[in-house]
């Protein structure tokens, strides 16, 4: 969507603190033992107390209210039995609707002590997102974001997933632009507008460049089952510094 009013700011930004809200009290409670279904129980709660919708399953009719994703799970990952251990790399997706706004965020994290590798990996995860979000201006191309996410991991020795993308979000969980590419399309040279709400989340990897979906339709997981880290945040694109609103 692109902002209109003031009213689409405060109710992004209302969406977005809720939202956010249950990512962390997710991540908080994401320790050794816990399973992935019942983290997602409470994130259920937290939907509920809030009176807000889970985003995957009012779109998708998605088997959980909010993806979470295990070592080789890349993104989509189905809550379930899964008991999390001491140094996963867990990824938390939490999309959703309040008074018709949607925002869409996501953390990877490890949890305890981690192998250096993960930690690591973590670090150049954040290098890059910063590195992406400082590229989203009004009247920019929208290429350069693709430009300096895919420059900054391939210089600190990581790949990127080229088939997971950005995508707008505000007035649904995926609105136009469809793709915020995650590494340079000369084609994709069109502006930035002043307004538009985007879900910027590059997915920073240590081999993998494509990810494939798994039997049960959902889960993706690298081709070559490497390690993969995303972060995700839904900003507003404004002609100075972004508004991040998770
Ligand atoms: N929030 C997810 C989509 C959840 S719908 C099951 C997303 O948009 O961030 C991702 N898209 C692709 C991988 S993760
Ligand atoms: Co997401
Ligand atoms: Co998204």
């Amino acid at each position: 969507m692109i902002i209109s009013s003031d009213k689409d700011i405060h109710g992004l930004k209302e969406a977005g603190k809720i939202i956010s809200d249950i990512r962390d009290h997710m991540i908080s409670y994401t320790k050794p033992g816990i399973t992935t279904k019942e983290l997602d129980h409470l994130a259920e709660r937290l939907f509920k107390k809030y009176g807000a919708a889970s985003a995957p399953i009012l779109t998708y009719n998605f088997p959980g209210y909010t993806c979470i994703s295990v070592n080789e799970e890349v993104a989509h990952g189905i809550p379930g039995d899964r008991v999390i251990q001491e140094g996963d790399l867990v990824n938390i997706d939490v999309s959703g609707a309040y008074k018709g706004y949607f925002v869409d965020t996501g953390r990877s994290i490890v949890v305890g002590k981690g192998e250096q590798k993960l930690i690591d990996l973590l670090k150049a995860m954040d290098q890059v997102f910063d590195a992406g979000l400082a590229q989203f201006k009004a009247g920019a191309k929208m290429n350069r974001v693709g430009h300096a996410v895919h420059d900054t991991a391939r210089k600190l020795g990581y790949k990127v997933i080229k088939n997971l993308t950005g995508h707008g979000v505000g007035s649904s969980l995926r609105d136009a632009p469809e793709h915020i590419y995650n590494f340079y399309l000369p084609w994709d040279n069109a502006l930035m507008e002043n307004g538009l709400v985007v879900a910027f989340e590059p997915f920073v990897s240590i081999i993998d460049e494509e990810i494939i979906e798994l039997d049960d339709e959902w889960t993706f997981v690298g081709k070559r089952g490497g390690y993969v880290a995303q972060k995700e945040e839904t900003i507003i694109i404004t002609k100075e510094e972004p508004i991040i609103v998770t």
